[in-house]
């Protein structure tokens, strides 16, 4: 089948292989958020009618794609992961352009999808599963992995790219075919991605794609009865919606949901590694990383000294458009983000927390057009306020104080989420308890909490999800489903269990 290129500005919905408009005819806008009147591109508003289309196709797409030997598959993925490198600095000013993150870390969200490309290939030559002896004579028993059908994916606008690639390719090499949504803020970066690969040979139906809201695209993907497995990633608010709904179908979900990370600063750290970390850590990526650093406790003996040197350096970040040179710092992604921001500003100082620098919308010609809002820290904040619990996901730090490396340990466990934490010490002891004790899915020693590489497993505990991993092997888990094989050569009745001793 001919797979028709989206050449305008006006993009469609990917059933099948062909671009189709929704079936409401609605489209809504994929906006820059550093240049509001910069109109990035225009999707459709699509509903419950395109998501069946979207599934009735992938089933079909399965019969056969299921069949097709994984190496073969895998190559697909090889040679998507070649095309993507090429194009890397378009699909980075795509995504800079839609997202508003600086153009070095938009590179590196499509490295991510590289990354993952070529990882994801070299699966095809493993995927491996077990032989184990039987309990009988002349009998042979093994597992083998198997594709779990049609995959929905819900994908969220911070990591346009990267996201959608750990999700789409490890499902691909498996066999599974696919249904995703894009965010609506960054629906551009999918396409981009889902281009390479129809331009690398991926089969008609294999991935569809269904734009749209939560609500009426997100949700009947969830629960449409010929979708076996759901992955998202987002909020843990939409977590547990999304969660629940697939609970009710019997349905395998992988959530990758919020973080409020730590970062401990023991009295014998580097210090000016940890700044270096703390400000990369924080303000990277506009502080809107599920892994983003958003609390950093302080031994008592160096708060002093760090906390200068921190709010020096963040007051001197250089905050703008992305695609601009020497910006170090984009706009948030939305209105609404640029908000958030905000009412947790109102709520830390409420709860007496000290605003050290930020703490307000960017103001000026330079940031009027978009959503900028300044690196912000607050200082004397407590382990029970908010600010200290509550994933903010915009330029927002909390700095609090400990006593001692158990008083550290302490604060840090002592929130909702588990998925990213990092500690700067020269004690290899304090590192290996640390590595061991905090309760997180991702543990950084002298590096900050954000920077997960593809071929490990990437994830959390408590409510950051539900315990399946993303990247590395822990995606052939969730994409495969076991089957056991046991072959009787015996040529006769061979009952397990019952005929034990001969
Ligand atoms: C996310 O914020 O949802 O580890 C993903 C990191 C990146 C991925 C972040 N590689 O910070």
């Amino acid at each position: 089948m001919a797979i028709a290129k989206s050449t305008t500005r006006n993009f469609k919905n990917l059933i099948g292989g062909k671009w189709v408009s929704a079936h409401s005819r609605k489209t809504f806008e994929n906006r820059n958020p550093a240049k509001n009147r910069d109109l990035v591109g225009i999707f459709p508003s699509s509903d419950t009618r395109d998501v069946s289309d979207a599934v009735a196709a992938a089933k079909e797409a399965f019969k056969t794609w299921r069949l097709v030997p994984a190496p073969k598959r895998a190559e697909i993925l090889f040679r998507a992961g070649g095309i993507l490198t090429e194009r890397k600095e378009q699909y980075a000013r795509d995504m800079t352009r839609e997202m508003g993150k600086v153009l070095e870390e938009t590179r590196g969200d499509v490295q991510e999808a590289i990354d993952t490309a070529f990882y994801m290939a070299g699966e095809g030559r493993r995927m491996f599963g077990n032989t184990t002896p039987s309990e009988l004579q002349n009998k042979f028993a093994m597992s083998v992995r198997m594709p779990v059908g049609v995959c929905g994916m819900i994908t969220p606008w911070n990591f346009p790219m990267a996201i959608p690639s750990w999700k789409l390719l490890p499902a691909i090499v498996c066999g599974n075919t696919c249904v995703i949504k894009p965010a609506q803020a960054t629906p551009l970066s999918t396409y981009n991605l889902v281009q390479a690969l129809l331009d690398a040979g991926l089969p008609a139906g294999v991935v569809n794609i269904v734009s749209g809201s939560g609500s009426q695209v997100g949700m009947p993907i969830v629960e449409h009865p010929d979708v076996t497995a759901i992955s998202l990633t987002g909020s843990s608010e939409v977590g547990r919606a999304v969660g629940m709904a697939a609970a009710a179908g019997f349905k395998p979900c992988s959530l990758e949901l919020g973080g409020k990370n730590a970062m401990i600063v023991m009295d014998d750290a580097n210090l000016d590694l940890a700044v270096e970390g703390a400000l990369w850590g924080a303000f990277g990526t506009t502080g809107q990383r599920c892994t983003a650093t958003s609390r950093i406790l302080i031994h008592k003996k160096i708060a002093r000294r760090f906390t200068e040197q921190l709010v020096e350096r963040a007051r001197k970040l250089r905050i703008g458009n992305g695609l601009e040179k020497g910006v170090q710092v984009g706009p948030q992604v939305s209105q609404q983000q640029v908000e958030t921001s905000a009412m947790y500003v109102k709520v830390a100082i409420d709860e007496g927390a000290k605003l050290l620098t930020g703490g307000k919308r960017l103001q000026g010609k330079a940031y009027a057009d978009g959503y900028f809002f300044a690196p912000t820290i607050f200082g004397g904040v407590k382990p029970s306020m908010r600010i200290a619990r509550e994933e903010v996901f915009g330029p927002v730090l909390s700095l609090l104080e400990f006593d001692n490396f158990e008083h550290a340990l302490a604060i840090a466990n002592d929130v909702d989420y588990g998925l990213s934490a990092a500690i700067y010490t020269r004690d290899v002891n304090q590192a290996y308890r640390a590595m061991r004790d905090i309760d997180t899915g991702i543990v950084y020693i002298n590096a900050p909490t954000i920077g997960a590489e593809v071929h490990l497993p990437f994830g959390g505990v408590k409510q950051t999800g539900n315990g399946h991993r993303e990247g590395g092997s822990g995606a052939l888990d969730f994409y495969t489903t076991w089957k056991s094989v046991y072959v009787d050569y015996s040529d006769r009745l061979q009952r397990a269990q019952i005929d034990t001793g001969e």
